[in-house]
């Protein structure tokens, strides 16, 4: 696919999506009071490491302003770090509850769990925006939420921010850093009171993946890091995710290395692993760098404040947009945000006979894999759904067999992005046959599609797509003309695959080679068709026709079916005679 790894394309209920988890670096104001102990003034210092979770000690009060205890309604179960008054960085495994803003609270200026302190400030929280590319299963990649607070902690000697990495700033393997928590003080063992830390050095990225390796995890290019000692007794434990491993830079500020994820059991050593029974291994502590989430968190915080500025807005109120072209942003500049609640509707409207082209510039709406949250959806002749976005992407041009089209913004009452910016324009209905591969093309009529240029060669790498929809009691017939693609056993380098829906999730024919394949037959009045080839090799491709049947009721046998195609890769028409 003609994209960069990171980036997934998804098809859902006829949508066509890119899912990034980049946001562009902005920069977050810089706090010059972060990572500041209240006593603290001197530099880093060996003497430091003297201090001895697992293996740790118990820290003086006020030593870690910035640790902050989660709590379903008054019980610790998860740490985070304050970044700023009104954020909070944790691990995005501990707040997947889709409830858990009903009781959520989070703590900042605690020390002992069992009394409240004088500085200690408890605050519900407003939303939560975990990594849109988290993934639960081990090794647990992009493990990292920020939590935004209802109002702002007050900051005093015990309640202040730790600082977020410069984008530039690295902590090599061998540093020596902190993590922080109430959890467990040995593997199964008791739940400490008071806030405790321990120093670990963080390992170098080959040897991290290598002992996770050993636990059949294997990472790749992946967000975590690992620290620890390769004998253990010093570690994280449960209870002490969503806490910070904190890194004292050159001029000794305490910054946010890491968010505490998991680790094999607590403090055990993994050198001898593969002699072990695969329960009895250990491993490091495991934690999420946050250099590799640094743009992400930028980019959510600072969308928050621009988002104060908003005066975005709308209710359901068609807007229609008339003429032969035109430009559609939401809200009004892309500097602003969307706000929550929202459901906006406009109708594009070209002159009758004419297709609308839409492109969109700019997008960026809460992803999710079946856009559930906020989306923009597309409609089209007969109120037809065309297609379901969201994400980070603009998506592909998208080219409607229809003179109007109709848009609908929804937005749910958590999360929000900075919204779409689009251009629409009258196109002829001449439009060519191999609209798909330029656009989505997404056509109401019966006639012809081809592969690009032809009959000259395809393209290398190409990615053509066709949604057909047929009107009701139809359905599609593609009768193709003529057929020539790189031939391969499973048709695995450059193919034409149908689909029964444009959800992609029932094949009904994959052709390729060089002998025309038999017509293919839809069972709705849907069809989704795509072309693609691969990087090398390229031929005159293809050219077929689209027509519709009507299906004369419930029970007809006008038509019938033949059995499957004896490899299973095409369903034959016939006509019974
Ligand atoms: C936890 O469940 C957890 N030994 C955190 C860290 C580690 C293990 C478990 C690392 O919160």
């Amino acid at each position: 696919m003609p994209v960069a790894l990171h980036k997934l394309l998804l098809f859902t209920f006829g949508i066509v999506y890119l899912a990034d988890g980049n946001s562009a670096l902005l920069s977050v104001r810089k706090d010059p009071r972060c990572g500041w102990k209240p006593h603290e003034t001197k530099p880093w210092s060996y003497f430091n490491l003297l201090t001895r979770i697992v293996g740790g000690n118990q820290v003086e009060q006020g030593s870690h302003p910035w640790q902050v205890s989660l709590k379903r309604r008054q019980r610790h179960f998860c740490g985070g770090t304050i970044v700023s008054a009104q954020w909070v960085v944790t691990a995005a495994h501990c707040v997947v509850d889709r409830y858990i803003l009903d009781y959520l609270n989070v703590t900042a200026g605690e020390y002992d769990l069992s009394l409240e302190e004088a500085e200690e400030q408890t605050l519900p929280v407003e939303s939560i925006i975990k990594h849109p590319n988290f993934n639960p299963g081990r090794p647990m990649n992009y493990d990292i939420a920020l939590v935004k607070l209802k109002g702002s902690f007050r900051f005093g000697p015990s309640v202040a921010p730790a600082c977020l990495p410069d984008p530039d700033e690295k902590f090599d393997p061998g540093y020596i850093c902190t993590t922080c928590g109430w959890g467990r003080l040995r593997e199964n063992g008791n739940l400490p009171q008071v806030l405790h830390e321990v120093n670990l050095p963080i390992l170098n990225y080959k040897e991290c993946s290598k002992i996770l390796l050993t636990l059949r995890k294997p990472i790749q290019g992946d967000t975590l890091m690992c620290a620890g000692f390769p004998d253990g007794g010093k570690d994280a434990c449960q209870g002490d995710s969503g806490g910070p491993l904190l890194c004292r830079r050159k001029h000794g500020a305490w910054t946010l290395a890491g968010v505490t994820s998991w680790g094999m059991g607590c403090a055990r050593g993994w050198i001898n692993n593969l002699r072990k029974n695969y329960d009895q291994r250990g491993s490091p502590g495991v934690f999420t760098d946050l250099r590799k989430v640094l743009s992400w968190i930028h980019g959510k915080i600072n969308a928050d404040l621009k988002m104060k500025s908003s005066t975005a807005s709308c209710s359901s109120q068609d807007g229609k947009l008339h003429g032969n072209e035109g430009s559609l942003h939401f809200p009004e500049s892309p500097k602003h945000f969307y706000e929550n609640n929202q459901l906006c509707v406009w109708t594009l409207l070209v002159p009758k006979g004419m297709h609308v082209l839409l492109n969109f510039s700019h997008f960026d709406v809460e992803p999710d894999t079946f856009c559930d949250y906020d989306s923009l959806l597309v409609y089209s002749k007969d109120d037809r759904l065309v297609g379901k976005f969201c994400g980070d992407d603009p998506p592909s041009p998208i080219l409607v067999g229809y003179n109007s089209v109709r848009l609908k913004f929804v937005s749910d009452n958590k999360e929000y992005g900075a919204g779409f910016s689009m251009t629409y324009k009258a196109v002829s209905p001449d439009a060519l046959p191999d609209s798909g591969c330029g656009s989505l093309a997404v056509l109401f009529k019966a006639g012809v599609i081809q592969s690009m240029h032809y009959p000259e060669p395809y393209s290398n790498l190409a990615q053509c797509h066709w949604i057909i929809h047929a009107p009701e009691d139809h359905v599609i017939l593609l009768t193709y003309q003529s057929f020539e693609t790189e031939e391969n056993e499973d048709c695995s380098y450059d193919s034409v695959t149908v689909y029964e829906d444009s959800a992609k999730e029932e094949e009904i024919a994959k052709s390729c080679g060089f002998a025309v394949p038999p017509p293919v037959l839809s069972f709705s009045n849907v069809m989704l068709i795509i072309f693609k080839s691969d990087e090398t090799e390229t031929f005159g491709g293809f050219r077929a026709t689209i027509s519709f049947i009507h299906m004369a009721g419930k029970g007809s046998n006008e038509y019938k079916w033949q059995p499957a195609f004896p490899q299973g890769q095409h369903r034959r028409f016939s006509r019974e005679s």
